[in-house]
C-alpha cells in the first residue's frame, strides 16, 4: 500500500463487494511463549483441528466479548479464521482481481489464505489488503479459508507506544508474569476492529484519485488526478455530477481541472441552509490488452470547499469558522473499538443535538465510514495521525474528504517538527497542527504549525479542586501563546471527570456539578478570547471511555459529557445551550 492508492471499496457496475463480517472461529495463543500458533503452523489447517475454538464477532474488540478475565487483558497473538465461498464467476474470469481487505486490526497482523501467507501489516488503525485471485484459482473446488493472526503487544516502536515488563521475583509474582505498560490514556482494545471484505476490480483499474478543490466567484474548481494500474494504455473519462445525477463537467484527461458553473459549495452544517453539498465524480476507465477489454468505474463523492488560516482566523470558503465541538474515541461497551453502525449513527445524532460542528479524531485515524458521515452531514474534522509511515497512509486514505480541514500530526508528542514538515509536504492543501500540553516557553513545534492547539486541565491535574484558578490561568495561557506566535489557537482539550449520578453542592471533584463548573469557567474566558484569536474549543471528551485499570480511573475515564452508554450528564446540557448560541453567532 505504500505506493498504491487506498480508494475505499465501493460497488459499481464493474466492482463487487462481499462483506466477511459476522461469526469467526477464534483462539488466543496462551502458550507460555505465546508462539505456539506459529510453531505448530495453525494456519495450515482449519483452526478447529489444532485446538478448541470459540465464537468471535467481526468487527469487534475481543476483550469484552467473553467472561474470561485472561482474554480481557490478553497480550499476544490471537487467531481468527473463517471460510468463504467465492462466487464462481470471480474465479472463472481471469480478468477479475479479487482483493482481500481488512479495514483495521490492532496492532500487528499476519494474513493467510488457504495456508499461504498473503500479507502482514504493522499498525492498528489503517486498512491493508492483498490480491488473492491467483491463490483461489489454484483449486476452485476448495472453500477459501482466511486466517488472520493479530498481536496487540505494544513496544517503544509502536504507536501508541508501550513496553513489556517481566516480573521474575517468585516470592511476589506467579511464573512467567509480565505486564504491558502503556503510555496513553485509553484501553488497548485489540482484535479485528473494522470490516473484512473481498472486493473485485477488473485487471485494469482505477487505482487512486486525488481531488483538491477551489472556487472563483461562482465557479467551482476540482483539480483531480487519476492513477491507473494494470493497463499499458487506457482511455479515461471523468464526469462530475450534481446531486440529481446531472453532469456538470467532464474531461478525458487523467489529470486536470473540472469547472462547475453556479457551484454549490460544501459548507459545515450550521453555516448554510444547504450544507454538506456533495458532487459525485465518476471515473470510467477503458483498457484493452491482447486478451480482452476492461472497463472500470469508480465514483467518488466530492465536496467543493476551501480552507485557509490567517493570524486570527480559520476560514472555510473564506468565512470565519469557529470550532465548537468534541474530542472522541472509538469506544463503547461490549464491542470496544469495533466498528458498529448503530453506535456511529447515534453519535452523529448526539453531535447534532449538541450543536457540535466539529470533532478531532483523538488519538488515531477513525474508520472511513465515520469520515463519510462527516462529509454527508457537514461536520468538520481535525484528522489525527499517529506516526510517520501511517502519516503517508492516512493522507492517502483521507485526502479526498471535504470534512477533513486539518491534519493533527500527534497528541502531546516529544518530537513534532519533522512530522509537521513531512505532513505539509504530503498535502499542501490543508493546514497542519499538533496538540501540545507543554508550556509555551518549552514547546518546539508551534513555529511550524498553522494553528496552535493547546490542551489544559486547570483545576483538575493542576490545582485540583480550585475552580478559582481557571480565569487567571486560562487567560495567561492564551496570551502567552498568542503573544509569542501570533497564530490562531484552539483549546483542543479541557474538562473534568464526573461520575454520572454523583452530586455535590458546593461542587467537588468527580461530581456532575464540578464538571459543569469547570466548563462554565472555561467558557467565560473563551468568550473573551474568541473575539480575538481563539478559533475553537473541543471538550474532552464526548463520552466516557475505557482505560487501563489504575488508581486515577474509576472503570475508565469519566470526562465524557455523555456516559459510555451515550446518556447526557449535566454538563451536556450546558454545552448544548452554549453550542447552539455559538451556532447562531458564528455558524
Ligand atoms: C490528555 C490526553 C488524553 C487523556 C486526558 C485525561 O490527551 O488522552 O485522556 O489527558 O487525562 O492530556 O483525561
Amino acid at each position: 500500500l505504500l505506493d498504491t492508492g487506498m480508494l475505499f471499496p465501493r460497488e459499481s457496475s464493474s466492482r463487487e463487494v462481499k462483506e466477511l463480517n459476522g461469526r469467526w472461529d477464534f483462539r488466543a495463543d496462551k502458550s507460555p511463549n505465546r508462539n505456539q500458533g506459529f510453531e505448530k503452523a495453525w494456519y495450515k489447517s482449519r483452526l478447529a483441528e489444532t485446538g478448541p475454538v470459540i465464537d468471535m464477532p467481526v468487527p469487534a474488540s475481543y476483550n469484552d466479548i467473553t467472561q474470561d478475565p485472561t482474554l480481557r487483558d490478553f497480550i499476544g497473538w490471537v487467531w481468527y479464521e473463517r471460510e468463504v465461498v467465492v462466487p464462481a464467476r470471480w474465479i472463472a474470469d481471469e480478468g477479475t482481481r479479487v482483493v482481500l481487505r481488512v479495514g483495521s486490526a490492532h496492532y500487528y497482523s499476519v494474513v493467510w489464505v488457504n495456508g499461504v501467507k498473503v500479507t502482514e501489516h504493522n499498525g492498528g488503525h489503517l486498512p491493508f489488503e492483498a490480491e488473492i485471485g491467483s491463490l483461489i484459482r489454484k483449486d476452485p473446488t476448495q472453500p477459501c479459508r482466511i486466517t488472520i493472526a493479530v498481536n496487540n503487544t505494544l513496544t517503544l516502536d509502536t504507536l501508541p507506544p508501550g513496553n513489556i515488563q517481566h516480573m521474575d521475583d517468585h516470592t511476589k509474582y506467579p511464573d512467567g508474569f509480565f505486564v504491558q505498560n502503556i503510555y496513553f490514556d485509553f484501553f488497548n482494545y485489540a482484535g479485528i476492529h473494522r470490516s473484512v471484505l473481498l472486493y473485485t476490480t477488473p485487471k485494469a483499474y482505477v487505482d487512486d484519485i486525488t481531488v483538491v478543490t477551489d472556487f472563483l466567484d461562482n465557479t467551482g474548481l476540482v483539480y483531480y488526478k487519476v492513477s491507473v494500474q494494470g493497463a499499458a494504455t487506457a482511455t479515461l473519462k471523468a464526469t462530475l455530477m450534481d446531486k440529481n445525477g446531472r453532469c456538470v463537467a467532464s474531461s478525458s484527461e487523467p489529470s486536470g481541472v473540472l469547472k462547475v458553473v453556479d457551484v454549490n459549495l460544501w459548507w459545515p452544517y450550521l453555516m448554510h441552509e444547504n450544507p454538506a453539498y456533495l458532487y459525485s465524480m465518476e471515473v470510467r476507465l477503458m483498457a484493452t490488452d491482447s486478451r480482452s477489454t476492461y472497463e472500470d468505474v469508480y465514483t467518488l463523492p466530492v465536496g467543493i470547499r476551501t480552507v485557509n488560516v490567517t493570524s486570527t482566523q480559520f476560514l472555510i470558503n473564506n468565512k470565519p469558522f469557529y470550532f465548537h465541538g468534541v474530542n472522541k474515541h472509538e469506544d463503547s461497551d461490549i464491542r470496544g473499538k469495533g466498528f458498529d453502525w448503530p453506535l456511529i449513527v447515534k453519535d452523529f445524532n448526539l453531535l447534532k443535538w449538541l450543536g457540535a460542528n466539529s470533532f478531532r479524531t483523538s488519538h488515531y485515524p477513525y474508520a472511513e465510514e465515520i469520515l463519510q458521515m462527516c462529509d454527508r452531514h457537514g461536520i468538520v474534522v481535525i484528522d489525527e495521525l499517529s506516526l510517520v509511515t501511517s502519516g503517508v497512509l492516512l493522507v492517502r486514505r483521507d485526502k479526498n474528504h471535504a470534512s477533513v480541514v486539518m491534519w493533527s500530526v500527534a497528541n502531546e508528542p516529544a518530537a513534532e517538527m519533522t512530522l509537521i514538515k513531512h505532513t505539509k509536504a504530503l498535502d499542501p492543501s490543508r493546514p497542519v497542527t499538533f496538540i501540545t500540553d507543554s508550556n509555551y516557553a518549552r514547546d518546539r513545534g508551534a513555529p511550524y504549525v498553522d494553528v496552535i492547539c493547546v490542551n489544559s486541565y486547570f483545576s483538575w491535574y493542576h490545582d485540583p479542586g480550585h475552580l478559582e484558578v481557571i480565569p487567571i490561568q486560562l487567560k495567561t495561557q492564551f496570551e502567552n501563546w498568542y503573544g509569542k506566535y501570533q497564530k490562531p489557537i484552539i483549546q483542543s482539550e479541557y474538562g473534568a471527570d464526573a461520575v454520572a449520578g454523583f452530586h455535590s453542592d458546593p461542587p467537588v471533584m468527580f461530581s456532575e456539578e464540578y464538571q459543569k463548573a469547570v466548563l462554565q469557567s472555561y467558557h467565560n474566558v473563551l468568550d473573551q478570547k474568541r473575539k480575538q484569536y481563539v478559533i475553537g474549543e473541543l471538550i474532552w471528551n464526548f463520552a466516557d471511555f475505557m482505560t487501563v485499570q489504575g488508581i486515577t480511573r474509576v472503570v475508565g475515564n469519566k470526562k465524557g459529557i455523555f456516559t459510555r452508554e451515550r446518556q447526557p450528564k449535566a454538563a451536556a446540557f450546558i454545552l448544548k445551550e452554549r453550542y447552539w448560541r455559538l451556532a447562531n453567532e458564528t455558524g
